[in-house]
């Protein structure tokens, strides 16, 4: 039989069970059992459907026979009606409280027991009249806390993720590029230069007949609102609340255009004083002789006729190609000028990467699986590395579990199942006092070791600082993971004196990450280019929980780049071999 549901869809409805039945107040005990039952799910070996036709789910650890029952009714019908009810017995509004930075279940239950409020507007206005720090347990700070928390996620809601908006520009212009009237088409804007996060989506097509690819456009499935039907152009909104607007121009116009709404509006101002310098305006139609005063005289010759792609355009201005995501207006001008744009780095350069768990603690495959998955990208080497056990909510390893592990690596690099090499390390929270979560001697039974803060994130940027100093100078760190803890249109980052950091990094050879999860990409790509002048290394890791997770070093590279990092300055560009000898190096 076809499931209708697999094991994370299914997990993640139990672990949204426990958390509704957390807001209406049940007993601990039974919220604990369904958080429980969700990671069992999620790390279970095997096929479910196998289980449930053996009858062997309910003696799974952490699955009991009620739970066995209720993830059978899922999987088979794709519904469940005790969630169904229970959802429709709790107000929207909660749930979204709960994303709410400081928000947890019982405080969203005082709230709405206390003073009656079940959506975040109301929130909003309890916290402005006081109401919420009159609450017990809750006091001025808290109340403040809670009344950022809602002015970010409405600033937060007009952003989408690199990743996210990635995803929909894509098949978009595939589409346009299908279209018999269309001769070219790209995106542009800040998704075209790499941003983090992306506002809306901006299309530039060339075409002589823009009308059906208008229709096109604005008759796309998911659109939900036209806000704009012109003659050039037109502007829509989708499901999930992106908005994208697209622009045809006659094909002549098309590298103006592009080069034009790719920005960022910085670049252009360069662009333009540059092209004035030389007595001509350069547009979004073109570019022409400023001409002065009543003579109508042009003072400058004809600029280049026929420019067809951007690469024209800069060679007219005496520069040369500078890539999109160089374009912020920094000094990227200048390197054209000089011809010193640098070759960055590309995704086919990567041969490993580090930092990725694996269910010995809140990952979702097993090691095998993980090898697998890096050998089908092509990789020559995989770092494992899991939670250590101060990251309790992660499943960390203690000592005992991380030998084990320690010892299945080297036991499935012994086997030559896979044509990759498994690098034993561990992502070892870094303590409130700067300390790492594990003793020195099994650190250094390690081939590697990420150093990561996941508690205490909102210390002072003093202490914060030597937190992560402290940490970077323990000789058994090789390289320090998502530096600032921020989450993408989430979580603000940790204050942290960067410049200190990356100077610490590059007395003590210590690594710094760029962690390519979408939402983080942290270190950010602002700093990457100090960091490489210091001779700090990149590493881009995925921070994978999943096999299919490693797709993210595509974000990871592409911020990378951003930074202007060449595959000189990332460390898994580098060999097998040449990581081999680095890490024994860095041992010591
Ligand atoms: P976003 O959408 O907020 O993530 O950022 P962008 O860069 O995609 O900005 P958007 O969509 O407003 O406009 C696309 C590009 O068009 C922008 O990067 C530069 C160009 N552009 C738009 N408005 C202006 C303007 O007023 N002046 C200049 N110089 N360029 C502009
Ligand atoms: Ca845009
Ligand atoms: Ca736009
Ligand atoms: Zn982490």
């Amino acid at each position: 039989m076809e499931a209708s549901m697999n094991k994370a869809d299914i997990a993640d409805i139990l672990n949204e069970i426990g958390t509704l039945l957390e807001l209406k107040g049940e007993n601990p005990f039974k919220v604990r059992a369904y958080h429980n039952g969700a990671r069992a799910l999620e790390t279970l070996d095997g096929d479910l459907g196998e289980l449930i036709a053996e009858g062997r789910l309910g003696k799974v650890k952490g699955i009991g026979a009620a739970l066995a029952q209720k993830i059978e009714t899922l999987y088979e019908t794709g519904r469940l009606p005790f969630y169904e009810e229970l959802r429709a017995s709790v107000p929207e509004g909660l749930l979204e409280m709960l994303e709410i930075p400081g928000m947890g279940a019982k405080k969203v239950r005082a709230i709405h027991e206390k003073l009656g409020i079940t959506t975040i507007e109301e929130l909003a206005e309890a916290c402005a009249a006081g109401r919420v720090a009159e609450l017990p347990g809750f006091g001025k700070k808290s109340e403040e806390k809670i009344a950022a928390g809602i002015r970010n996620r409405e600033a937060y809601s007009k952003r989408h993720l690199w990743w996210s908006a990635y995803a929909v520009a894509g098949p978009i212009v595939e589409g346009l590029r299908k279209l018999p009237q269309v001769e070219r088409a790209e995106y542009a804007g800040s998704l075209r230069r790499n941003l983090e996060t992306v506002g809306d989506l901006d299309f530039i097509v060339a075409s002589r007949e823009p009308g059906p690819v208008m229709d096109w456009f604005v008759g796309l499935p998911g659109v939900i609102e036209v806000t704009g039907r012109g003659e050039t152009k037109s502007s829509i909104r989708l499901e999930g609340g992106m908005q994208a607007d697209l622009r045809v121009v006659p094909p002549e116009q098309f590298a103006f255009a592009l080069h034009h709404f790719t920005g960022s509006k910085e670049h252009n101002v360069m662009m333009r004083q540059r092209a004035l310098a030389r007595g001509w305006s350069l547009s979004e139609w073109g570019l022409s002789v400023v001409e002065h005063g009543e003579t109508g005289e042009g003072g400058a010759p004809p600029p280049p006729a026929d420019i067809r792609d951007e690469s024209g355009v800069f060679a007219a201005l005496g520069l040369s190609y500078i890539p999109p995501e160089l374009r912020e207006g920094l000094n990227e001008i200048e390197a054209a000028e000089h011809d010193a744009i640098p070759e960055l780095i590309r995704v086919e350069d990567l041969q490993g990467c580090f930092h990725n768990h694996t269910h010995a603690s809140d990952g979702r495959n097993s090691l095998e699986e993980m090898a697998a998955a890096a050998a089908e990208h092509g990789w020559a080497y995989l770092g494992i590395a899991d939670h250590s056990r101060a990251a309790f909510q992660a499943n960390g390893l203690d000592e005992d579990r991380l030998a084990a592990q320690i010892e299945a690596i080297r036991r499935l690099n012994a086997s030559g199942r896979f044509p990759v090499r498994l690098f034993a390390g561990l992502e070892c929270d870094i303590l409130a006092d700067g300390r790492l979560d594990m003793d020195g001697d099994l650190l250094r039974e390690l081939d590697y070791v990420v150093a990561s803060v996941h508690n205490a994130l909102g210390q002072p940027e003093e202490e914060m600082t030597r937190r992560l100093i402290r940490a970077i100078e323990h000789p058994c760190t090789t390289m320090l993971g998502h530096p600032t803890g921020r989450l993408l249109l989430a979580r603000e980052p940790s204050r942290v004196d960067m410049a200190r950091i990356i100077d610490a990094a590059a007395a003590n050879g210590v690594v710094i990450e760029l962690n390519a999860n979408p939402r983080r990409l942290d270190m950010d790509w602002r700093w990457w280019s100090r960091a490489a002048e210091k001779g700090v290394l990149c590493s881009i890791n995925p921070d994978a929980h999943a096999t299919e997770q490693l797709d993210f070093v595509e974000a990871g590279v592409r911020v990378a780049r951003k930074g202007w990092l060449t595959r000189e300055h990332v460390l898994n560009t580098r060999s097998l071999a040449e990581i081999e000898a680095f890490l024994r190096r860095k041992r010591g």
